[in-house]
C-alpha cells in the first residue's frame, strides 16, 4: 500500500474563497478568522470520523462495497490492514487541515479470536495513533465502542436480556473509555444502537431501563476513577438498526438521565438526520438540550426527505444549520463538543478525491453557517423580540405567578374584576423568519464581514 494514499491533493487544502475556481480549496472556512471574538476553528471543532470514512467499503443492503480501500481487503493480515489504515486516515485528517478526529474501538483495531487478542490489537493502535496525533496535531474529539456490529449485541449490549453480554460490553467500554483517556479525548459518546426492542413481545421494558440506568452509572464511576476528565455524552437516535432506541431524543435522555439521577454526568451528542428521524428539525433538538443544560457535541450530516433511514449525507444546507448554530451560540458556544462529520460518501463516489470534496463541501456549509448565526446574534433583532414576547414577566404580575404567591383563587379575583384582560399580541413569525434571511443574505452579499483586521 502507498506511502501516500492521497496523491490527487498535495498538501493541505487552502483557502481559495468564493471566486476560486479550484475544487480542492476551501470557499467559505479559514481556521484562523476571528468570529464574534473567536477563531473559526475554535467555534467550530471539526472532526473527521473514521468508521464511514475509512472503515466502510461502500457496500448497501443491496450490493457489496464498491469502494477503493485496500486495508478492507479479507485476504490481508488484519493488523497490517489497521496501520495502513491509520495511516491513510491521518495523511486525510492532515491534509484536510482540521483539528480533531473520532473512532470506535473497532473502526481501527480488529476484533481477535479471543478479548485478550482484541484488547492487545486496540492497545498496539492506540499507540500507533498517538504517533500520528504526535505528528499531525490532531486530536481526539471522542472515542466510543461499536456495542452493535458483533453477534453477540442482536439483543442489545447494556439492555440485553443476558448479564454474560452485559459484562462483555462493559469489559468493552473499559477499554476503550482507558484508550480515550489516554489518548486525550475531549469527550466519550455512548451510541445505543442496539439499546431498545425489536418486540414488546419478548421485552422487559422496566428491566431493560435498570439494567441500562446501572451501566451509565459504571461508565460515569469508572470515568471518575481513572480520572478522565472529558465529557460523557449519549447520542440519542430514534430507531435504526433497532425498531425503537431508548435514547430517543435530546428530551427522552433527559427525562431517562434525571429519573436515575445521572443528569450531571452525562450530556447528549446529537446527530442532525438522527433529529430528523426523531420528526423534530436539527434546530428543535439543539435548542432542547441547550435548554435542559445537557448540549454536548454534534454529529453533522443530512437526510434526504424523501427517505425514512439514515442516508448520513454530507451537510449543504446553511439555512438549517444556521438555526442550530445560532443555539449554540446562544448557549454559550461549545465547550469540549465539536461538530464531527458522521457522514458517508454516496455508494458512486468512487475517487479518492471524493473523499475531500464531501468533506470540504460539509466544512464550508458549516463555516457559512457559522457566519449567519453570527450576524443574528450581532444584530440582536431576533433576541429582542422574543424578551419582548415575555417582557409581561417582569412585571409585577408575572413575578407573583412564578414566585408563588399568586394561588388560582387570587388570579382568578383579578380576573373576575376585569382587572385582568389580555389582549392577543403578534408572534411575529414571518418577521423573525425575514430576519434569518437577512442575515444569511447578508453574509452572501458581505462574506468578509466579521473578519479578523
Ligand atoms: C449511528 C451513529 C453512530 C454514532 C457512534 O447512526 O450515528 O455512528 O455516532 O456510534
Ligand atoms: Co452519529
Amino acid at each position: 500500500m502507498s506511502q501516500d494514499f492521497f496523491p490527487g491533493v498535495e498538501g493541505r487544502i487552502p483557502f481559495g474563497g468564493l471566486r476560486s475556481d479550484n475544487p480542492l480549496a476551501y470557499k467559505v472556512y479559514q481556521p484562523d478568522r476571528m468570529v464574534l471574538g473567536k477563531r473559526m476553528e475554535d467555534h467550530l471543532r471539526i472532526a473527521v470520523c473514521c468508521w464511514h470514512s475509512f472503515n466502510w467499503p461502500g457496500s448497501d443492503v443491496f450490493g457489496t462495497g464498491t469502494f477503493d480501500r485496500p486495508w478492507l481487503d479479507p485476504r490481508l493480515d488484519p493488523m497490517i490492514g489497521a496501520r495502513a489504515k491509520l495511516e491513510a486516515a491521518f495523511e486525510f485528517f492532515d491534509k484536510l487541515g482540521v483539528p480533531f478526529f473520532c473512532f470506535h474501538d473497532r473502526d481501527l483495531a480488529p476484533e481477535g479470536r479471543t478479548f485478550a487478542e482484541t484488547a492487545s490489537n486496540l492497545a498496539a493502535i492506540v499507540e500507533a495513533a498517538e504517533g500520528q496525533m504526535a505528528r499531525t496535531g490532531v486530536k481526539l474529539l471522542w472515542g466510543t465502542a461499536n456495542l452493535f456490529s458483533h453477534p453477540r449485541y442482536a439483543a442489545g449490549a447494556a439492555t440485553n436480556p443476558d448479564p454474560e453480554v452485559f459484562a462483555y460490553a462493559a469489559a468493552q467500554v473499559k477499554a476503550m473509555l482507558e484508550a480515550t483517556h489516554r489518548l486525550g479525548g475531549a469527550n466519550y459518546v455512548l451510541w445505543g444502537g442496539r439499546e431498545g426492542y425489536e418486540t414488546l413481545l419478548n421485552t422487559d421494558l422496566g428491566h431493560e431501563e435498570r439494567q441500562f440506568a446501572r451501566f451509565l452509572e459504571l461508565v460515569a464511576e469508572h470515568k471518575h476513577r481513572i480520572g478522565f476528565k472529558g465529557t460523557l455524552l449519549i447520542e440519542p437516535k430514534p430507531q435504526e438498526p433497532t425498531k425503537h432506541q431508548y435514547d430517543y431524543d435530546a428530551a427522552t435522555v433527559y427525562g431517562f438521565l434525571a429519573r436515575h439521577h445521572l443528569e450531571g454526568e452525562y450530556r447528549v451528542n446529537l446527530e442532525a438526520n438522527h433529529a430528523t428521524l426523531a420528526g423534530h428539525s436539527f434546530h428543535h433538538e439543539v435548542a432542547t438540550a441547550v435548554t435542559l443544560g445537557i448540549f454536548g457535541s454534534v454529529d453533522v450530516n443530512r437526510g434526504d426527505y424523501q427517505n425514512g433511514w439514515d442516508t448520513d449525507q454530507f451537510a449543504n444546507s446553511v439555512d438549517e444549520l444556521s438555526l442550530a448554530i445560532y443555539e449554540i451560540l446562544r448557549g454559550g458556544g461549545l465547550t469540549s463538543g465539536g461538530f464531527n462529520f458522521d457522514a458517508k460518501l454516496r455508494r458512486q463516489s468512487l475517487d479518492r478525491t471524493d473523499l475531500f470534496h464531501a468533506h470540504i463541501g460539509g466544512i464550508d456549509t458549516l463555516a457559512r453557517a457559522l457566519l449567519a448565526a453570527a450576524a443574528m446574534v450581532e444584530a440582536g433583532a431576533i433576541e429582542r423580540l422574543r424578551e419582548d414576547r415575555y417582557a409581561g414577566w417582569a412585571g409585577d404580575l408575572g413575578r407573583s405567578i412564578l414566585s408563588g404567591d399568586a394561588l388560582l383563587e387570587v388570579l382568578a379575583g383579578r380576573v373576575a374584576t376585569g382587572e385582568i384582560d389580555p389582549r392577543p399580541r403578534s408572534g411575529r413569525q414571518e418577521l423573525l423568519e425575514n430576519l434569518v434571511n437577512q442575515a444569511i443574505w447578508e453574509v452572501d452579499a458581505a462574506p468578509d464581514r466579521g473578519a479578523a483586521d
